[in-house]
């Protein structure tokens, strides 16, 4: 038992899970009451840990789950998750009887789809559905009224099918102009007045809708980004009326420490180059980590200073410049906070000229995920030993 939880490299994600209790608590505290939340675990809880950031989340208010795959779906039954699950990605119309078994919700996104699908439902079966509305984003959904209408009846004279939501997503909702939002909640409104009835979920928002247009909530909103203390954009940094809580960090420990000579040079290419006498740690983290060679120059923290990646991320090692000698086994922070310094996932986002949303995402299976509650480890996830 005691094996299954831990690990034996010193690098790991800490995820602290009384952030995400927070950031969902601020976000359905201000609510209506009959506004509903789904928090949004896709990508493995945008690479957080499904099971543990889900069982967070419902603790802390969230009504019910969203992820993109069935497959997501799945592994979180297999986890003991028993509150519905909505699939917001195209499943495969062959397999919508493990679905229906499962109690998992499908969405539904085009005519063609359902007239597959009921192939695949054995009579006694009982599926629902969210009809995906395609308002502007041009990804997946119906686009116009003539459609939804078909779809509408179809699972109307169809036994085996429940409508039980429709929903829309916002391409443009983290954005100061508002004219696009504004172009798709007039478009999704136009389709939802052609509904001969309305089903039981109604939802449009993503985080930032959520956190800026109370118009746009219907009775339910899907709480992504925010859930895990980060903004949708720069842009909104400023909107966001309560603070978040970022709960991702990653951190990692020396294991090697030396003094280097002018001239001596550091990793492949050997592209840096000491100017004098400077300690140089290694790092046991690189790009088959996710932490990928355009991160080198960026800054990690050592005893609450910043010290700089010198020379090119290796696939699993990495070099600093250490402020001053530090032993073997001193703890070093790539995300998060030490005393006063903090490195957020946005900094790491800017420095990689990308979105808060990949960081998080892209650090891989290898590195163990800590979760912390109370200041205390309550789980380890080692994908490597415990898949
Ligand atoms: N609903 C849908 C359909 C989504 O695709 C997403 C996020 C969310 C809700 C949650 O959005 P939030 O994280 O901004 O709150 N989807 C994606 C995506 O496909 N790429 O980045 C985020």
């Amino acid at each position: 038992m005691e094996a299954q939880k831990t690990f034996y490299r010193d690098t790991w994600a800490e995820i602290d899970l009384d952030s995400i209790s927070k950031n969902v608590t601020a976000v359905k505290g201000r609510l209506p009451q009959d506004v509903n939340l789904i928090a949004v675990v896709k990508a493995n809880a945008y690479g957080h840990g499904d099971v543990q950031v889900a069982k967070a989340a419902l603790e802390a208010g969230a009504d019910f789950l969203a992820v993109a795959f069935l497959d997501e779906a799945i592994a979180l039954r297999n986890k003991g998750i028993t509150v519905p699950i909505l699939v917001l990605g195209a499943s495969r119309p062959e397999d919508v009887q493990t679905a229906a078994e499962l109690n998992i919700t499908l969405t539904i996104f085009q005519k063609e789809w359902l007239e597959r699908a009921k192939n695949y439902l054995p009579d006694d079966a009982k599926l629902k559905l969210h009809v995906k509305v395609d308002s502007g984003m041009g990804r997946i959904g119906v686009r116009n009224s003539e459609e939804l209408t078909i779809i509408e009846k179809m699972i109307e004279e169809d036994h085996r099918l429940i409508f039980e939501g429709i929903f829309t997503h916002f391409a443009t909702a983290d954005e100061l102009d508002t004219t696009y939002f504004q172009k798709q909640l007039a478009f999704f409104k136009e389709m939802l007045s052609t509904l001969s009835k309305k089903p039981k979920y109604i939802h449009s928002s993503n985080s930032a809708a959520t956190i800026r247009f109370k118009e746009a909530y219907f009775n339910t909103c899907r709480l992504g980004i925010a859930m895990y203390g980060l903004t949708p954009s720069p842009e909104m940094e400023r909107e966001i009326p309560f603070p978040l809580f970022e709960a991702f960090s990653l951190k990692t420990r020396l294991v090697n420490v030396k003094k280097l000579h002018k001239g001596d040079k550091v990793s492949y290419g050997a592209t840096y180059e000491s100017e004098g006498e400077e300690w140089i740690g290694t790092l046991p983290i690189g790009y088959a980590d996710g932490w990928i060679r355009k991160l080198s120059g960026q800054e990690v923290l050592v005893n609450g200073e910043r010290a700089p990646i010198v020379g090119r991320i290796c696939m699993d090692q990495c070099m600093i410049k250490l402020p001053a000698f530090y032993p073997v086994g001193t703890e070093v922070t790539l995300i998060g906070r030490q005393n006063e310094q903090f490195i957020s996932v946005n900094e790491i986002a800017k420095k990689l000229e990308t979105i808060n949303y990949e960081i998080p995402c892209i650090i891989t299976s290898r590195v163990p995920r800590v979760y912390k509650k109370d200041e205390k480890i309550m789980d380890i996830k080692n994908d490597l030993l415990h898949p």
